[in-house]
């Protein structure tokens, strides 16, 4: 599965808080490929094409967990992603259907 998702990162990993500064909202191009989910800058990319920051940005979705954040009000669309290292991300689709559309891709891994 492909498409735009902005990210906003929330908690590091062993679920520390991320720290200020880090906590900005953030346009991906998302691609969710075998167990990985690769945030990349601009658009489509064929796997050796991919920048370094392209493979820092991309998470591990083995073992995470997906769900609609429905405690974050200030957007729509918006997913939370906790992985298994106990980062957690909220992820904002362009529509309701692509959020549940996501959310359901993830939890499928
Ligand atoms: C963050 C940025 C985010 C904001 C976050 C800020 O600052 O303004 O947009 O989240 O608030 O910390 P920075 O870019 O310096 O990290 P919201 O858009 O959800 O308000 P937060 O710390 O309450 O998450």
């Amino acid at each position: 599965k492909h498409g735009v998702l902005n990210r906003k990162m929330h908690a590091d990993m062993d679920g520390k808080r991320t720290p200020r500064g880090r906590r900005g909202w953030k346009k991906f191009y998302a691609v969710l490929k075998g167990t990985i989910l690769y945030l990349q800058k601009d658009e489509y990319k064929r796997d050796r094409d991919l920048s370094e920051v392209d493979l820092k940005n991309a998470i591990r979705i083995h073992h995470a967990l997906a769900t609609k954040a429905t405690d974050y009000s200030k957007r729509a669309s918006v997913l939370k992603l906790k992985t298994a290292d106990w980062r957690v991300f909220l992820f904002q689709a362009p529509s309701e259907e692509e959020m549940d559309s996501w959310i359901l891709r993830i939890n499928l891994v």
